[in-house]
C-alpha cells in the first residue's frame, strides 16, 4: 500500500452544532462539509477533555489526561508537559519513514522552566516528534504573541528583547496594559484578558519587547496556511503528517477584514467563515499538486464551545438572532462534563478511499496512535496507553468503535459512555461556570443518561438504574487506578 499523507486539522473551542453538516443552523461551513462527499462523518467521536491542553496531550500520547498531573490549560510561559523520551503520534509516523509538521496553536508549553524567548528554545514541538514546527506558544488570548519556528521566536530582535511574565501585578512599568490604557482597547473584555494590549487586544500575561515579532491577529489564518502550503510543497516526494491546529473559533475573534461581516453571525461566525475558507484552499491546493487522492484529512476540535469566554464580541445575541445553537443537540460546552464538552465533530475523509457515510461507531482522539500505527505497521511496544485501534471505524468499514468514551471536565470530574449510556460521577463545584454560564454538570448525585432519546441530557435516569451506575462508577475508578487501559 503507498502510505498515505495524513493532515489532522483540529480546530479550537468549536462545537458540534457549528458546521453545517453536523445540522448546524444558521452556519455555513461548505468547505468542510465538502470532506464529507470522500469522508465519514461520526456522530459520536470525542476528545478527552473539555478543554485545550489535555485534549490536545491525548491527541499526541495516545495517554489520559489524568496520567500527567500537569495537564490542566497551561499559561503562555509553562514548560513543555509532553517528556522528550515519550511516545508520541508524529514519531509514530516518524517510525513510519514520514516527515512531521505542527503548524498553528501549541498549548502543551515550551521549554523547561528556563524559556528566554530571545534564545534558541530547548524544549519544542521538534523534541517531541516533529520535523519542522510554525506554531504561536498557548492560545491567542495569551502572551507571547509571538510566531516560534522550531526553536526560535520568528524576526526577533536582539535590540527589543522579549520579557514575559504571568504575575499577578504588572512588573513592567513602560508596557500599555488593559488596566493602564483602556482607550487602546478595540476590543472589550468581560472577564480576565486585562493584562497587556497587544495589537489592540487585552491579553492573559504580561509581555514587553518583541515589537517586531508580535501577530496581528488578522493574519493568523493565512500566516499558518502559507506554512501549511510550504511544508507540503516541500515534503511531497515522501509520505508526511501535519499536524494542523486552526486558532479559530477561540477568543479573540479577530478575523482577517475579507471575513468581517461574512456570517452574520458575528465575529464568532465570521471566523468559522474564515476557518473554513482555509480548509477549501487547503483542499485546493492539495488537489493542484496532485496530492488529494493521497491524503487522509482528518478535520475535529479539541473541546466544546463557548460564546462569551473573556471578550464582549455578542456572540449570543448573534446566536440567538440566528437560532444558532453552538453545541447543537448538546447540554453544556466546552470545560463541562456534559456532553457539548468532549464530544465534537470529528470527520475523516480520504479521497481515493471513503465514500459518504455517517458513523455512530464510539471513537475518541486518543484512538489516533493506536489506530495510525496499526495502518502502518508500526510496533507501539508500551506508548500510547490508553490509544485502541480502531482503524476500522475511521475508515468506515464497521460501526464498531472503542466501547467505551473515557472523559473529564475542566475541574477534573470524569464521565463514562458505554453504548447508549452516559454516567456522570458525582462531583463538587459550581453547576455553571461564574464567567461563561456554561452548563458545567457538576452535581452531587451520580447522573445517568440514556443517550438513544435524550441526547440533551435532560432526564437523569440513574435512580432507575442503580446496577449500571455501580458498575459504571466502578469502571471509572478501574481506570484511574490503572497504568493502562490498551
Ligand atoms: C481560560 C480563559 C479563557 C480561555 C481558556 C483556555 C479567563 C477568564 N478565561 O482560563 O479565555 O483562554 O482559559 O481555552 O482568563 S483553551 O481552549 O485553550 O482551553
Ligand atoms: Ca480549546
Amino acid at each position: 500500500m503507498k502510505k498515505p499523507n495524513v493532515i489532522l486539522l483540529l480546530a479550537d473551542d468549536l462545537g458540534y452544532g457549528d458546521l453545517s453538516c453536523y445540522g448546524g443552523v444558521g452556519v455555513s461551513t461548505p468547505h468542510i462539509d465538502a470532506l464529507l462527499e470522500h469522508g465519514i462523518q461520526f456522530a459520536d467521536g470525542y476528545s478527552t477533555s473539555a478543554v485545550c491542553t489535555p485534549a490536545r496531550y491525548s491527541i499526541l500520547t495516545g495517554e489520559y489526561p489524568f496520567r500527567n498531573p500537569n495537564t490542566r490549560i497551561l499559561p503562555g510561559n509553562a514548560p513543555c508537559i509532553i517528556a522528550k523520551e515519550k511516545g508520541t503520534l508524529p514519531k509514530i509516523f516518524q517510525k513510519a519513514g514520514y516527515r512531521t509538521a505542527a503548524i498553528g496553536k501549541w498549548h502543551l508549553g515550551l521549554g523547561n522552566n528556563d524559556i528566554d524567548w530571545n534564545r534558541e528554545i530547548s524544549h519544542t514541538p521538534n523534541d517531541v516528534g516533529f520535523d519542522y514546527s510554525y506554531i504561536f506558544p498557548a492560545t491567542n488570548d495569551r502572551v507571547p504573541c509571538v510566531y516560534l519556528k522550531n526553536r526560535l521566536v520568528e524576526n526577533l530582535d536582539p535590540n527589543d528583547p522579549i520579557e514575559v511574565s504571568y504575575a499577578a501585578e504588572c512588573p513592567f512599568d513602560d508596557i500599555p496594559t488593559s488596566v493602564r490604557n483602556p482607550e487602546m482597547l478595540r476590543m472589550v473584555h468581560s472577564h480576565g484578558h486585562d493584562n497587556s494590549i497587544v495589537n489592540g487586544v487585552g491579553r492573559i500575561g504580561f509581555m514587553r519587547g518583541g515589537a517586531k515579532a508580535v501577530w496581528k491577529d488578522e493574519d493568523l489564518s493565512e500566516q499558518f496556511l502559507s506554512e501549511a502550503k510550504k511544508f507540503i510543497a516541500e515534503n511531497k516526494e515522501q509520505p508526511f503528517f501535519m499536524y494542523y491546529a486552526l486558532h479559530q473559533p477561540h477568543v479573540p475573534r479577530v478575523p482577517n477584514p475579507k471575513f468581517v461581516g461574512a456570517s452574520g453571525l458575528g465575529p464568532r461566525g465570521d471566523v468559522i467563515a474564515e476557518m473554513d475558507d482555509c480548509i477549501g484552499q487547503l483542499t485546493a491546493y492539495l488537489e493542484e499538486q496532485g496530492l488529494l487522492e493521497d491524503t487522509i484529512l482528518i478535520f475535529s476540535s479539541d473541546n466544546g464551545p463557548v460564546l462569551d469566554d473573556g471578550y464582549l464580541d455578542n456572540a449570543e445575541l448573534c446566536n440567538r438572532k440566528m437560532q444558532h445553537k453552538p453545541a447543537g443537540p448538546l447540554r453544556g460546552g466546552k470545560y463541562s462534563k456534559f456532553e457539548g464538552g468532549a464530544r465534537i465533530p470529528l470527520i475523516l475523509s480520504w479521497k481515493s478511499h471513503l465514500k459518504p457515510t455517517v458513523s455512530h461507531a464510539l471513537v475518541s482522539q486518543v484512538d489516533f496512535a493506536a489506530s495510525f500505527a496499526a495502518m502502518l505497521g508500526v510496533d507501539l511496544e508500551d506508548w500510547a496507553p490508553d490509544s485502541r485501534n480502531v482503524m476500522d471505524a475511521f475508515l468506515g468499514e464497521t460501526m464498531e468503535g472503542r466501547g467505551e468514551i473515557f472523559a473529564e471536565s475542566v475541574s477534573k470530574g470524569y464521565f463514562l459512555r458505554q453504548g447508549k449510556w452516559t454516567y456522570m460521577q458525582p462531583s463538587d463545584g459550581p453547576a455553571r461556570n461564574y464567567h461563561t454560564n456554561t452548563e458545567l454538570g457538576n452535581s452531587h448525585d451520580p447522573q445517568l443518561y440514556n443517550m438513544a432519546y435524550d441526547q440533551g441530557q435532560r432526564e437523569n435516569v440513574a435512580q432507575l438504574h442503580p446496577d449500571l451506575v455501580e458498575q459504571m462508577d466502578a469502571r471509572i475508578e478501574e481506570i484511574l487506578a490503572s497504568t493502562h487501559t490498551r
